[in-house]
């Protein structure tokens, strides 16, 4: 895990450790909610990269780093592109997932099974344009009644459509992550590893906190209340007697939304706290001491300052 002040981490020099060893980044791209995350997260084995039943959950490019003793994968996950992005920071997340294209070796196009979108056929058209190897998986088999339907579903894809290889996974039921993992790694370069083997991610504590209680909002909150919310955090504090201490604020657009964040008697915000506060401990590994406030900052969603102050950058 990287220092929390930092927010990227110096790879250390490695040698290969032995002639066949591979490293390299690959993208995880696909339309909202077709389980990017959730296949992140199974392939690094932690639950880094936030996960709810909500488009856009995800809200910056993230990097998950799963080493083996084949190689170094460095999964980027990315939010989903999405059209008719208005606000501000919809063209953020566009942004975001555009640029990830740019920067790997392979790209993972994700779908969900059974499925085949515009928005599926815009994202496997930008990419023809890139020269790099292309995959295709198919998530969420797990929900589908008739595996036998998939059949013609996936040869009708085929016909018009060209992948390096096609795989069938899913991302909650961890079935299939063994085949793309070797077929990832077999197209990538033989390179030493970039970081090191118990590393998870290029991301900082202080970054990773902020997401824990994201995630809580988005799980918690109903309709478009979780995307009028970000989250600061103000302070990240390793105390003598071993608790890191943490103050986060959630930002919203408005007072009547500041309340039902707080709840009744405080209900809710006590909730968010105390569930964010526990994955937060699973992963940091030591006892968290979270402060929570909400403060209310108009517009904040169409502004690019604003953006920029909260992180929204990449
Ligand atoms: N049944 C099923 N649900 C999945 C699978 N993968 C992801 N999901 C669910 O799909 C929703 C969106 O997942 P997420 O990873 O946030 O999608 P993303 O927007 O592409 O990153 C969540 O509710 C996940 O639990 C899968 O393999 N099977
Ligand atoms: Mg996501």
């Amino acid at each position: 895990m990287s220092d929390h002040d930092q927010d990227f981490e110096t790879p250390a020099p490695a040698e290969l450790p032995h002639e066949d060893f591979r490293c390299g980044a690959v993208a995880l791209l696909g339309r909202p909610n077709v389980g990017k995350s959730t296949l992140l997260n199974a392939m690094i084995g932690f639950r880094l990269s936030i996960v709810s039943p909500r488009p856009q959950t995800t809200r910056h490019r993230i990097l998950g780093i799963a080493t083996n003793e084949a190689g170094q994968i460095l999964y980027v996950d990315t939010p989903g592109l999405h059209r008719g992005a208005k606000r501000a920071m919809n063209r953020s997340l566009n942004r975001a997932a555009r640029s990830a294209i740019g920067e790997v070796e392979l790209a993972v196009q994700v779908i969900e099974s059974g499925r085949w979108t515009d928005e599926d056929q815009a994202l496997y058209e930008a990419l023809a344009e890139q020269k790099i190897p292309r995959l295709l998986a198919i998530n969420k088999v797990d929900l589908a009644k008739d595996k036998s339907a998939m059949l013609p579903f996936v040869a009708g894809l085929m016909e018009q459509h060209s992948f390096d290889e096609v795989y069938y996974v899913s991302a909650l039921k961890e079935k299939g992550l063994k085949e793309l993992e070797q077929g990832i790694l077999k197209r990538l370069p033989v390179r030493a590893p970039m970081y090191g083997e118990d590393e998870i991610t290029d991301r900082s504590e202080r970054f990773l906190a902020a997401e824990m209680v994201r995630e809580q909002l988005m799980l918690r909150l109903d309709q478009e209340l979780p995307y009028a919310t970000t989250v600061e955090i103000e302070q990240f504090k390793d105390r003598d007697d071993g608790v890191a201490e943490i103050h986060a604020v959630i930002w919203v657009e408005r007072d009547g939304q500041k309340a039902i964040v707080i709840g009744n008697g405080g209900q809710q915000l006590k909730a968010i706290g105390s569930a964010a506060r526990r994955k937060m401990e699973q992963l940091f590994e030591r006892k968290i001491y979270l402060r929570l406030w909400v403060k209310v900052r108009e517009g904040w969603v169409d502004d690019e300052s604003m953006l920029k102050k909260f992180g929204y950058t990449d």
